[in-house]
């Protein structure tokens, strides 16, 4: 245990995702105030830390991660005096509050794009990626994140320019210097408010190929794989020890980077502190062990477990994990790998108490901590979400699913899913979600289920989940071990069980969770009595017979030493 411990390092982390947190004038959209109005919630839940979803002006073609304008905030959030007023609540409560960084590209209506694609002399032309056509076709047949081309045709210049996501979201070019130190400057902008710290989305994009390189062609499709040449490229660790050195060192923040296809070297460059970048990053790969984004499939519980292991043990001493279930862009856990049927508390409580003992920043996704679970809208008209949206159009027109495929495929995976109203009450029209008098309907569907699953009930319920995460959480402050400790995994190929024990010199904590509803016994005499010297910090059912497990069943056991 260090001497001072970096708070970053024994903090828990909530996500809220404004849009569908509390909605505070009736107007059908979540905003800050309705945040603000919900702090003594979250100071009763624990967490030392608010990451917010971007409040940043907007045209919200991908809820805010297209931003129009970096230093105003989005008109059905609020104003900069909400925002104000939010962050001195979080800080008057002693919660930090960390706030999304989206500089990979901008909104298509930001000035810098206005400007850039008016003319190719235009001093903001090279704040973007161009380039003219390839034998009248895009300069390269890379597909995009949310379908189509990466390369949208712009008819001023006769130009295309590079979006890895959507055509509205066009990609910074930060092989521009001026593109740097811009992003450098709203950075220190919002440090210099008092802000604790930046979750950096889609960070490891940032640097492209140069010449943007011919991918190998996808099957089955008319786009090639372009990410080898815009994800992880050649000057990502370059870039981002500039970012250091210019801001984030010179503030008490915390970094957090977001890394899809991040592989655990790669974590050791962005996170080993001397190499001075970030002080975390996003896995994305415990989210891809159920099948792809479209087309799931059951989860092995030794891929995740080797997942973890991995992580947790190349990482420990050196770099640092952080740790999630959920996230706006995931569905919902209980409803992925747990059981949100006929074991939804059992399950949910089972996810929550393998994470959070692991060695890393947990997050905590809105909801997570009552349980909520996946919707099943009737119709796609229902579903808000560019990327949902986007599957169905292109799965319809390439004809090779059936209706019923595209819609199990959405079930499963569409990032509506988490995105649903917070369930706050079981009487109030639209499950409390909105405080107005006269209330519009919420700009998305509120899940069915609320009548059951609501912030009151869990409160009213001593046994519910979200005391269960409450008490999470206070453990992490009470023992050391759990940021600190050293990593072992036991009974590694157990395919329904995950153990794994935590210690340091003081002793032992085993951490036991049964991942299947079904009864599982572990005939080992020698552990039973390891257990049996200990004593139960948590456990999702009483009076747990240790090694006989009930289904999802959790129990975490500290054993002293006695030396
Ligand atoms: O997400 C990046 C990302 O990798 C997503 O494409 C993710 O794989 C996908 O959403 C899974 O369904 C970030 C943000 O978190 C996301 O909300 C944005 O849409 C995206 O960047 C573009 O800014
Ligand atoms: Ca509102």
């Amino acid at each position: 245990t260090p001497a001072e411990p970096e708070w970053w390092k024994t903090s828990v982390v909530y996500q809220i995702y404004p849009r569908s947190f509390f909605d505070s004038n009736g107007d059908g959209i979540g905003d800050l105030n309705g945040i603000t109005m919900k702090l003594d919630y979250l100071k009763k839940l624990g967490v030392g830390v608010v990451w917010l979803s971007p409040v940043y002006d907007s045209p919200n073609y991908d809820n805010g991660y297209d931003i129009r304008n970096y230093t105003k905030i989005m008109d059905e959030f609020g104003t900069m005096e909400d925002f104000d007023n939010l962050l001195k609540g979080l800080h008057e409560r002693k919660i930090k509050l960390i706030m999304d960084l989206v500089v990979n590209h901008t909104s298509d209506e930001h000035d810098w794009f206005v400007q850039s694609k008016s003319s190719k002399d235009n001093p903001y032309r090279d704040f973007y990626h161009w380039a003219p056509p390839k034998d009248g076709k895009p300069p390269t047949q890379w597909g995009a994140c949310f379908g189509g081309s990466t390369w949208t045709y712009d008819i001023i210049t006769g130009q295309y320019y590079l979006h890895t996501f959507t055509e509205k979201q066009p990609d910074l070019k930060w092989e521009n210097p001026a593109v740097r130190n811009e992003v450098y400057k709203l950075m220190r902008w919002w440090l210099d408010k008092g802000i604790d710290g930046f979750r950096m989305d889609v960070i490891n994009f940032i640097s492209k190929a140069p010449g943007y390189p011919e991918g190998a062609r996808h099957p089955n499709s008319e786009f090639t794989d372009g990410s080898p040449y815009f994800i992880n490229g050649p000057k990502i660790h370059e870039y981002l020890q500039e970012m250091n050195e210019k801001v984030l060192r010179h503030y008490d923040i915390m970094s957090v980077g977001e890394t899809p296809d991040a592989t655990v070297y790669d974590a050791e460059l962005f996170t080993f502190p001397e190499r001075k970048e970030l002080n975390m990053i996003f896995t994305f790969e415990h989210m891809n062990l159920d099948g792809g984004k479209w087309t799931p499939k059951l989860l092995e519980l030794t891929d995740l477990k080797h997942h973890f292991t991995l992580w947790q043990k190349d990482l420990w001493g050196k770099g640092w994990n952080s740790l999630y279930w959920n996230n706006h862009d995931q569905p919902r856990i209980v409803s992925r790998f747990g059981n949100d049927s006929n074991y939804r508390v059992e399950s949910a409580k089972m996810l929550a108490t393998c994470l959070h003992f692991l060695c890393g920043t947990p997050y905590i996704y809105q909801g997570e901590e009552i349980g909520m679970t996946n919707v099943r809208f009737q119709t796609l008209a229902d579903y808000r979400d560019i990327e949902t949206i986007n599957f169905h159009d292109d799965a319809v027109k390439a004809g090779r699913m059936s209706m019923e495929e595209i819609l199990a495929a959405i079930y499963a995976k569409s990032r509506d899913n988490g995105r649903t109203p917070i369930q706050w009450t079981a009487k109030e029209p639209y499950a409390g979600f909105t405080n107005g008098h006269e209330t519009k309907v919420p700009w998305i569907g509120v899940n069915d289920n609320y009548i059951d699953i609501n912030v009151e009930q869990a409160l009213d319920d001593p046994n519910s989940i979200f005391y269960y995460y409450q008490k999470l959480i206070q453990l992490r402050k009470q023992m050391s071990v759990i940021t600190y400790g050293k990593y072992e995994i036991l009974y590694e190929s157990h395919t329904h069980l995950y153990m794994y024990k935590r210690y340091d010199n003081d002793g032992e904590v085993y951490v036991c969770c049964n991942f299947s509803q079904q009864p599982i016994e572990i005939d080992d005499q020698k552990l039973i009595d390891i257990l049996n010297s200990g004593k139960i910090v948590i456990s999702n059912y009483s009076d747990p017979k240790y090694l006989r497990f009930r289904a999802y069943e959790a129990y975490v056991i500290e054993v002293k030493n006695t030396k």
